[in-house]
């Protein structure tokens, strides 16, 4: 007997298979959205000026002075570096407009840079439609500067902050971030969030947009900032009864999502490519090694889950050059890993998948096909070797990419065997490579 098919679940996997699938499914704008695989988040603001990781509210506009503002560098550096979309605080905690909204008194329309007549927002999103990549937005729902924060009124005054970005300006947005914090506003006072009011703002300007929360409806978060998935990840998640912020799922939920949840909500995995969300002269030298990134990559997108990359521009409005060098070298080693796809044409019988092997490899890529919904809950991976058969790994869930860290192989042949499945398994692809770079 295969060891790792107990009887139970050989049963389980045949009543599965004769159903239908009634699990949640991905929007077409998910599926695309997931395939990005890696974009780009930028925290930048009057905290890249203080060296604050949140501001109070009271900076004094003139603060925001950046004196070389490139986005067509940050455009490029991301592109250069796969990719594809960009995200930018255009408002933070602090209140503070990387645009001149018009429902807000503190904004780059009262600083003294560009002489007022400066906007980030449509700079960026020009370098993104110049570079070919998307532009996203964080809009922060805490406003630490709004004197309306705290009474029902903010939330006419957000629903109007939201359509001064999303309403056309700036182009399609692709992702609108809403981060859960929730403090007190100037006045003391926390604001009771009209989520569904906000949601369909961004809707109604933006209906193909992916919003970010903890309880989606576009995408979750991972539940940390260090930059990994649940090595079970199901982009299915149950957010009956829960909002975004602290009445949030568990971050155990967050992590590893719900199998068979009743939504389709995939994970994001944010973190920073520094200590800190914002640049600061005294992190240069704590930027992340490739080996931390690979492992990063490995733990988000190897995990069914897309990377946002927190890679925050400086004081002259650049992302730094040891930033962009080791986002270089980071692409340069995926590049090499993934350049030879050691895995021959699979062939399937049942629930098992045979290929043949052209070298020695440690990475095996499995690839659901999601559209499909996210099937696979437990599957064992087994290569032939001089003495026959092995299993070198058991795991659990696959969804749009999963990548097993497998121990060095040389083999002729593998064979990856679906042994849990909530309906038929449909795999899409099946990759093996060598990585020579990343050591665990
Ligand atoms: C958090 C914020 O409080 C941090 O400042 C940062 O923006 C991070 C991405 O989200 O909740």
């Amino acid at each position: 007997m295969n060891k790792a098919i107990t009887l139970a679940s050989a049963l389980l996997l045949a009543a599965a298979c004769t159903q239908p699938f009634e699990g949640a499914l991905p929007s077409p704008q998910q599926i695309a959205w997931q395939e990005m695989e890696m974009n780009m988040f930028c925290h930048f603001g009057p905290n890249t000026f203080t060296g604050n990781e949140w501001g109070d509210g009271t900076e004094a506009e003139d603060l925001f002075n950046p004196t070389d503002l490139d986005c067509r560098q940050w455009a490029r550096t991301a592109k250069a570096a796969g990719f594809k979309g960009i995200i930018i605080t255009a408002k933070h905690h602090d209140g503070f407009c990387l645009w001149p909204s018009p429902v807000s008194t503190h904004t780059v329309r009262e600083s003294s840079w560009r002489d007022g007549q400066g906007d980030v927002l449509k700079e960026l999103s020009e370098a993104c439609a110049a570079e070919g990549i998307k532009f996203g937005v964080y809009i922060s729902p805490w406003d630490r500067n709004d004197p309306h924060y705290g009474s029902p009124a903010y939330n006419d005054v957000f629903v109007q902050t939201l359509e001064s970005v999303l309403g056309g300006t700036y182009g399609p947005v692709f992702e609108q971030w809403f981060d859960g914090a929730n403090g007190e506003g100037p006045n003391g006072k926390k604001q009771v969030y009209d989520w569904p009011l906000f949601n369909g703002t961004v809707f109604k300007n933006q209906p193909l947009a992916i919003i970010f929360s903890d309880v989606g409806p576009g995408c979750r978060w991972v539940g940390n900032e260090e930059g990994h998935a649940g090595r079970t990840n199901w982009s299915t998640l149950n957010t009956e009864g829960f909002a975004p912020g602290h009445g949030g799922p568990s971050q155990e939920s967050l992590n590893e999502g719900d199998r068979g949840g009743a939504c389709w909500v995939p994970a994001e995995t944010d973190v920073s490519i520094r200590p800190g969300w914002f640049w600061r002269e005294s992190e240069n030298d704590q930027v992340k090694s490739v080996q931390q990134l690979l492992k990063i990559y490995y733990e988000s997108v190897g995990r069914n889950s897309l990377l946002l990359l927190n890679v925050p521009p400086d004081t002259r409005g650049h992302l730094h050059e040891i930033d962009s060098t080791r986002l270089m070298e980071f692409r340069g080693a995926l590049d090499q890993i993934f350049a030879d796809n050691l895995a021959g044409r699979a062939k399937r019988k049942g629930n098992t998948w045979t290929v043949k092997a052209d070298g020695p490899f440690n990475r095996l890529v499995l690839q659901e096909d999601i559209a499909k919904g996210q099937r696979i809950a437990a599957f064992t991976v087994e290569a032939r070797t001089a003495d026959g058969w092995e299993t070198i790994a058991e795991e659990t869930t696959v969804g749009c990419k999963r990548i097993v860290l497998l121990p060095q192989t040389d083999a002729d042949e593998v064979r990856i065997t679906v042994t849990e499945s909530l309906a038929k398994p449909r795999l899409k692809g099946i990759g093996l490579y060598q990585d020579d770079i990343y050591h665990e």
